[in-house]
């Protein structure tokens, strides 16, 4: 294998492998890798998955495709034989960002699985020219550039297959671009991207503004930022249309070239729609199939029986609404389609909270949704209890059979095998390999708990990822941390929800502690990864006022030694791979019920990190598998808090009165020395929404927060053979957060493949 790989790439390179520049050789590996993808791909005979999202946040793909094909040692070696380093050449290779968080990299680990597991299943969304905008922390505050990440040699292929979508009046030509998504020892099924021809690159700026009016210049330059405060822009409804209508015409033809006569369709086809933001593919297929001689009434059936829903939200804020009036202007040949479907939903049930377009003329995307399509699910236990109970509890009452529970998983292909080598090669020496296709085989790990040489082993394993991500962090970003310290990492988008302002109260509290003379057990390296939408703005006062604490804690030579903090530029997938490896303690402190499941929480798992949560999203089952012992929680429960936000009657001002400790964490935001380094406007902007606001109940849990941390560093401290077989434990129980697990579920319960 290693000669023919050796043969191969130095005929693609057109010379000896030693004798081409590092470009030249990367772009031989993408054409080798693509040349044996394509040898996977299997024919499709039953129902075929279509997983429409307008985010795959696939992270780099050279690695991870060699490791998926089989030869990934082989080609390492064989490189390393011509003087050639694969990890450098991997540093050429740009990572597709084409997602913000969550939900897209949820849908890139769906893909490996659904490949994995030999499930005939593709990817339908946008080919947009800056994945999430690049950011950096010049003068202590972040700064957006955009992300430019189409290359000559990209993974994502041009095809000659375009579609007409005609939108506010013109006719665009829709150009499918296709990845091959390979699974480990598995088929090739392919990420189908959509764009235009005419999109045009030279509009980007300086920063990431744009101009919006020339919809063909500008479709798919720019992925939009999550921000629920600045939804509602007519761009982004251009951009669904494209990848919908676009989409749903690719679905037709293949089913069509396959021997669908469109009444059969759901016989050829299951969608499964990724949160509201493809959900006009609904109306878009109803028109569709009408035009191919389906009757109004039986389109809706159709459609109905081959579309699924997922949520991935509580936040009401985040779920879109679009004035009728934007939608009579871009896509004004699905307004009587969706007309048409709010009398029909209108028809069912008295209860007008659940029609489609409501008496203020905003369409409802998530309630057509749920009355048009037959599954509706949610992302973790609790989630999906949560929006039974009480968030969509009238459409629940309407179609109890339609709601159902699937817990999210990650692929351990990347979130193990590819990011910690080190990890995988002791897991495999000790239970063999079978783990990296039955992630439950982990389990057979728990014997070791018992073993101290097998602890240790494991222990000095972390303790060597660590040093690598001091060394990386040094090269980086120029910062030196101590790696005999407790490193405890959040990293996520940043939401007021997910609470990077309560781990900054703590940090304050610590520094406070510390110049009183108690010192913690065991330093603390406090290291964050968290992008804010650029309009967001106390998400980016939450940035500066760590950044600037940073600075404060690490310029006083009594802090310095025992707490750093650590800003971590550009949190990306890549970047991530690097963190979860060398993380001891994970941070998933969000305020109970609004976390709709994590995927970092199972990622730091899988790597032997400890967890310090609450009981939220999948922190819950987490906690449920490994047993409290084995986990950190604390804080309020989602039932307190939905209660307390019933009541309405939280009042962050009280808290902080009556609590001296929390005055004090609090008003240090603002205090002469942080004000000194930082923005006051910006400082004093958090301090007060903290004292007069506070809408995620930071306060009510900082004070159990800081124990449980405590008792966290305590037992890190003081008894490290207890805390490595917690990691082991946690690492062992890992198996049910695998995504092939999670896919697996989808198709015994929704799609039903092949
Ligand atoms: C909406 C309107 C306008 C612009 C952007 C958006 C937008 C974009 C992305 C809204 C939401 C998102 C992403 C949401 C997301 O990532 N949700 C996360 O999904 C994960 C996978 O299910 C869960 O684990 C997380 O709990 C959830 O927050």
């Amino acid at each position: 294998m290693k000669q023919w790989i050796g043969e191969r790439l130095t005929a693609l390179c057109g010379c000896p492998i030693g004798e081409a520049d590092d470009r030249q050789v990367y772009a031989a590996l993408l054409k080798l890798v693509r040349e044996l993808s394509e040898t996977k791909q299997q024919p499709v005979t039953g129902r075929k998955l279509y997983y429409i999202s307008a985010e795959f946040l696939v992270g780099k793909l050279l690695s991870n495709n060699l490791i998926n094909l089989g030869i990934y040692d082989e080609t390492r070696q064989c490189l390393e034989e011509n003087g050639k380093s694969l990890s450098e050449l991997e540093e050429l290779e740009p990572e597709p960002s084409l997602g913000n968080g969550g939900l897209g990299r949820l849908a890139a680990c769906f893909l490996d699985s659904l490949a994995t597991l030999n499930l005939p299943g593709d990817g339908i969304g946008l080919r947009y020219h800056c994945g999430l905008f690049r950011q950096d922390f010049r003068g202590g505050v972040q700064n957006e550039t955009p992300d430019r990440w189409l290359t000559d040699d990209s993974w994502a292929q041009c095809t000659e297959t375009v579609y007409p979508v005609t939108m506010g009046g013109k006719t665009y030509a829709a150009r499918l671009y296709r990845l091959p998504v390979t699974g480990y020892h598995g088929r090739t099924n392919w990420l189908n991207l959509f764009d235009l021809d005419t999109v045009n690159e030279g509009l980007i700026g300086e920063g990431i503004s744009f101009d919006q009016t020339k919809i063909e210049e500008n479709l798919t330059l720019f992925l939009y930022p999550d921000d629920s405060q600045e939804a509602g822009r007519v761009l982004r409804i251009y951009q669904q249309y494209l990848m919908v209508s676009a989409g749903a015409q690719l679905i037709l033809d293949e089913c069509a070239a396959r021997g669908c006569n469109f009444h059969d369709l759901d016989k050829y086809a299951a969608i499964q729609i990724n949160d509201t933001h493809p959900s006009m593919v609904i109306p878009e297929l109803i028109r569709l199939l009408e035009q191919r001689g389906v009757e109004f009434d039986e389109a809706v059936q159709i459609v109905t029986r081959t579309c699924a829903y997922t949520n991935h939200t509580i936040l009401a804020e985040a779920l879109e609404k679009w004035p009728r009036a934007y939608l009579e202007q871009v896509v004004p040949q699905l307004l009587p389609i969706i007309e048409e479907l709010d009398t029909l939903a209108r028809s069912r049930t008295e209860d007008a909270s659940t029609a489609i377009v409501d008496e203020k003329g905003l369409v409802h995307m998530a309630h057509m949704d749920i009355h048009f399509t037959h599954s509706v699910n949610g992302v973790a236990a609790l989630h999906t209890q949560i929006l039974k109970d009480s968030e969509l509890a009238n459409f629940y009452a309407l179609y109890p059979e339609k709601f159902n529970n699937k817990t999210n998983g990650i692929t351990f292909r990347r979130w193990l095998l590819e990011c910690n080598p080190a990890l995988t090669q002791e897991i495999a020496q000790r239970i063999g390999t079978g783990f990296e296709q039955d992630a439950g085989q982990l389990e057979r790990l728990l014997p070791l708990t018992e073993d101290e040489e097998a602890l240790r082993r494991f222990a000095a394993i972390k303790a060597e990822n660590k040093v690598r991500l001091a060394d990386w962090l040094r090269q980086k970003q120029g910062v030196q941390i101590n790696p005999q310290a407790m490193f405890a990492i959040q990293s996520k988008r940043l939401h007021e929800y997910k609470r990077q302002q309560l781990n900054l109260l703590y940090l304050i509290h610590q520094y406070f502690e510390i110049k009183a003379g108690h010192t913690p057990p065991v330093p603390l390296v406090s290291i964050f990864g968290a992008k804010a939408a650029p309009a967001y703005t106390i998400a980016k006062d939450i940035i500066h006022a760590l950044l600037t604490l940073s600075q404060v804690v690490a310029n006083d030579p009594e802090t310095a030694p025992w707490l750093q903090i650590v800003f971590v530029e550009n949190y990306n997938v890549t970047v991530a791979e690097k963190l979860i490896p060398a993380c001891d303690l994970s941070e998933q402190i969000s305020l109970a019920s609004k976390e709709a499941s994590g995927t970092g929480n199972m990622k730091f798992m899988l790597n032997g990190a400890l967890t310090l949560g609450t009981m939220d999203g999948a922190n819950v089952e987490i906690a449920q598998r490994v047993g409290m012992e084995n986990i950190y929680i604390f804080g309020q429960s989602s039932e307190q808090v939905i209660h307390r936000y019933r009541q309405g009657d939280y009042c962050a001002r009280q808290w902080y009165e009556a609590d001296p400790n929390i005055r004090r964490a609090v008003d240090f935001i603002t205090d002469e020395q942080m004000c000194a380094l930082g923005h006051e406007e910006s400082l004093k902007r958090l301090h007060d929404e903290l004292v007069g606001k506070d809408w995620f109940q930071t306060l009510p849990d900082f004070n159990a927060y800081v124990v449980r941390k405590n008792q966290a560093l305590a037992d890190y401290a003081c008894d490290s053979l207890g805390w490595s077989r917690k990691c082991l434990i946690n690492i062992a129980k890992a198996g049910y957060f695998s995504s092939d697990r999670t896919i697996a579920e989808y198709n015994r319960d929704i799609w039903h493949l092949g």
